[in-house]
């Protein structure tokens, strides 16, 4: 079995990076360890939330590890809360990059044209410099627009999709897929490029009107256990693509659906058979 790593925060209520990434990247056969880097009472879209930093913990946990002989087949960091913490990250990436591992970086900090509260332009700066380091970025074209120091564009098109996923590459990572994309109404979902062949993939489903909190580690998480299973990075996405708007298929059916966080839960058992 696989073992893979993810880096990122634990929020107790509100479904978002290690709640979703443990179940969902389990659910696909694959041993997640986690490493968490804060941990909060509800995420940071709660009107009220506690956050307790543990960066302090990131080297000694990392060090056991290594004197442990520890290793992991893949990496993958979702939210991180601080310039120190990104360079511990590198760190991390050097400590345990084999030349096989596949480093996944979610560059979370951003959707619809706005920095997460306690983000700033210049953390935008250095998670671009952290992707570097990645074998594939899956950035929102928020993400994107503040990674690469440009204004922020939600009437694209094809054109300028594919010169946002070039220059994502150019940061020196060598492949970048970006998510929530459509060209037409009604449709959404991921545009792929891989600097290495030269070469571009999109996947679109049906766009739903409404708009979850969550959904964008649900889609990387579900692309890292497909990538873990075996699948090539174009199916893995597509799988992502599918499952994602499933979850948001039956959080909308739910009458008593929370104000937060997604049903994953009860699409879990169609990811398992995308998966086969
Ligand atoms: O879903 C991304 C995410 C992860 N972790 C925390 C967040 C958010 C988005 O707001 O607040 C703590």
């Amino acid at each position: 079995m696989k073992r893979i790593i993810t880096i990122q925060d634990i929020s107790c209520v509100g479904k978002c990076s290690l709640t979703v990434a443990l179940p969902i990247i389990s659910a696909a056969g694959v041993e997640t360890a986690v490493l968490p880097t804060a941990v909060l009472s509800t995420h940071t879209a709660f009107p009220k939330f506690t956050f307790k930093d543990l960066t302090d913990e990131i080297d000694p946990i990392s060090r056991t590890f290594s004197e442990l002989n520890i290793d992991f087949d893949a990496i993958y960091t979702g939210y991180l809360g601080s310039f120190e913490q990104l360079a511990l990250v590198e760190k991390f990436f050097d400590s345990f990059k084999r030349e096989d591992t596949f480093v996944l970086i979610d560059p979370v900090m951003a959707d619809n044209g706005k920095l997460y509260s306690g983000f700033t332009e210049e953390f935008a700066s250095a998670m671009a410099a952290l992707c570097a380091k990645a074998d594939l970025v899956v950035p929102n074209i928020t993400e994107a627009a503040f990674m690469l120091g440009v204004p922020y564009n939600p009437n694209y098109d094809e054109e300028y999709i594919r010169w946002l996923l070039r220059s994502l590459t150019d940061l020196g990572c060598p492949r970048a897929a970006l998510t929530g994309i459509g060209f037409k109404e009604g449709e959404i979902g991921v545009y792929y490029y891989d600097s290495i062949t030269d070469t571009y993939f999109k996947y679109f489903n049906e766009l739903l009107p409404t708009s979850y909190h969550g959904t964008g580690d649900i889609f990387a998480s579900a692309t890292l256990g497909g990538i873990m299973r075996g699948h090539s990075i174009e199916r893995a996405l597509t799988v992502a693509v599918d499952f994602t708007l499933e979850c948001m298929k039956a959080t909308a059916r739910d009458e008593h659906r929370r104000f937060y966080g997604v049903n994953f839960e009860e699409a879990l058992p169609y990811y398992i058979d995308l998966l086969k």
